[in-house]
């Protein structure tokens, strides 16, 4: 809210966010806010987007969509593609703590492989989560969205920069912020910027921004601060299993391939 100004409409889905920050009967949200179900923020700000228009005061303010990544991914999947496809001039904002937390921590589609939710359990004969995250990023840019970029609160000052610098473009704009969930990863309260960092250091969370699909810019992991999977991997619960059972080396050595694919795709390391 910082960055984005006083002069934003929000839409906000149901998730984390809205339930922390509008506890009947206050609210964190000093201003316009709506919220909408679980399913639909984009179609309410799409909404909201055209009637500014109607009325002809579409420069008075910004239009600001908000979710989960349950709700932006899974089930609201339908109606932010619609937006993105009409073209609105939105900016829509995914908070990415990889499950559905609010309800006590069901895998996503950006639930990445091998986490244990309370829906992928892992133990002697399970894994965890079966499928690979989803690149929901890339499926944003194929309907052509004018910027799209991710984030991490790790970092919280590029947050503020990408959001001023989305609000530059006109059409929908995509911000993908990766939040650890304390209770949901099993890790220290402590630690959850520690662990949001390397999720990037190590390469398993690329920070990038696109413009009309194409990279213009990533964040370099400094040599100094390029870690391995496992320093991300072992202080969370939700990896545990990978270091409990017999094969779990094999799990380990996947994910570390996927965060080099990842260097290696994007161009991380600094020189
Ligand atoms: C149609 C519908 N199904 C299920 C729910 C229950 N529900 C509310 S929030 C939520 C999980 C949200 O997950 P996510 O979008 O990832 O946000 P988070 O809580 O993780 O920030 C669910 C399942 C609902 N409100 N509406
Ligand atoms: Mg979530």
């Amino acid at each position: 809210m910082e960055a984005a100004g006083p002069d934003v409409i929000i839409a906000n889905a149901t998730g984390c966010l809205e339930v922390f920050t509008t506890r009947f009967p206050r609210s964190s949200w000093q201003v316009p806010w709506i919220h909408s179900l679980f399913e639909n923020p984009a179609s309410v700000a799409s909404g909201i987007e055209v009637a500014l228009k109607a009325l002809g005061r579409e420069d008075e303010a910004k239009v600001i969509a908000q979710a989960g990544d349950g709700g932006t991914a899974d089930i609201g999947m339908g109606a932010f593609s619609g937006m993105l496809e009409r073209g609105h001039n939105i900016l829509y904002v995914c908070y990415d703590n990889e499950a559905y937390s609010n309800t006590g921590f069901q895998r996503s589609g950006l639930t990445p492989k091998d986490a244990l939710t309370t829906t992928s359990p892992a133990g002697p004969t399970s894994w965890g989560n079966l499928t690979r995250k989803k690149d929901l990023p890339a499926i944003v840019a194929a309907h052509g969205a004018a910027y799209i970029a991710t984030s991490s609160v790790g970092y919280p000052v590029d947050i503020t920069r990408k959001v001023k610098k989305a609000l530059t473009f006109t059409g929908p704009k995509y911000l993908q912020i990766h939040c650890p969930c304390v209770p949901g990863w099993g890790i220290e309260s402590a630690i959850s910027v520690r662990m949001a960092r390397y999720a990037i250091n190590s390469g398993l969370y690329p920070i990038f921004e696109m413009e009309y699909g194409k990279i213009t810019k990533v964040r370099k992991i400094k040599k100094e601060d390029l870690v391995g999977v496992e320093e991300y991997l072992k202080p969370q619960k939700r990896f545990a299993h990978l270091y409990k059972y017999p094969g779990g080396e094999e799990h380990i050595k996947a994910i570390q391939a996927a965060a080099d694919a990842n260097i290696e795709k994007y161009g991380l390391l600094a020189e």
